[in-house]
Parts: structure tokens; sequence; C-alpha cells
């Protein structure tokens, strides 16, 4: 009878260790990277004005806990768009990592930059989710790249 139960105990550990595992890195499974900044830049298009925005961060391998610079290049038919408020809002998909947004300056051409941190998850994930909003002629719309980092 003891060993039965000695038995049961020790045979679902495992599965309460994939479950903790599951629960802590669930967070990271619900989203998926669709920016690779490791091997370049982003672009995503806001289509109802056709405008084009380039997301980038450096240096790379973009790592956790170390300076980086945000990088948005703004343009509208070839041309770079010099006149928007853009602005940078870091998140990691399905969890709360504390508020991280920025707003970005014009450099030139139309590319805007800003620098942070990226702290580290203590859950272990490594997705996040770089939400920018451009805002011109009175409008505003929000493009999203989702990135690893290492
Ligand atoms: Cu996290």
């Amino acid at each position: 009878m003891k060993n039965k139960i000695f038995l049961a105990i020790i045979l679902s550990f495992p599965l309460f260790a994939v479950n903790v595992f599951a629960m802590q890195y669930s967070h990271s499974f619900s989203a998926k990277t669709d920016c690779a900044l490791e091997t370049g830049t982003c672009v995503k298009t806001i289509g109802t004005d056709n405008v084009q925005v380039e997301f980038d961060i450096n240096p790379k391998p973009v790592t956790t806990m170390s300076d980086l610079v945000f990088t948005v290049t703004v343009k509208k038919d070839e041309r770079p768009v010099t006149d928007a408020k853009v602005g940078l809002d870091l998140t990691m998909p399905g969890m709360f990592m504390g508020v991280n947004r920025h707003v970005l300056s014009h450099v030139k051409d139309g590319r805007y930059e800003g620098k942070g941190v990226l702290p580290v998850c203590p859950h272990g994930g490594v997705l996040w989710k770089a939400e920018v909003t451009v805002e011109r002629d009175g409008r505003s719309a929000t493009v999203s790249y989702i990135f690893e980092v290492k």
C-alpha cells in the first residue's frame, strides 16, 4: 500500500512539472514571431494610407538588459514622411512586463529613433511585441511587429 502511494507520487511528478512548465511558457506560445530582426528590418503597411513603416532594433542580435536603439522609418509612395508623431509601445504577448513606451524623434529622411532596454522575462519568454503608432494629418494608425530577443 505504501509502495503504491509512493509510486503514484513519483509517477505524477513529471506531469506536475510539465504543467508548471506549460503555465510558465504559455504566454510565449500564444503568439508567433512575424518579424525576424536577426536577419534585417521589418516592413508593414498602413493600408488605408499606403504608408510603409519599417521597424528595426540595433545592435543585433537583440538582447535583454542592453542599450537598444529603436528605429522606425516612415515612407509614403517611396517618399520619406518627416512630419509624423511616432510612438512605440513594447509589451510581451499575454504577460505584463511593465510599461515600456517611447516617443521616437525624427532624425533624418523619415527615420525616427528612440533608446531603451528590454527587461529579462522572469518566465523565460523571448517574444516581444512592438506596437508602432504613426500620427499625421490628424489621423493615427498602429502596426505591430512580433519579434524574438536573445
Ligand atoms: Cu514575460
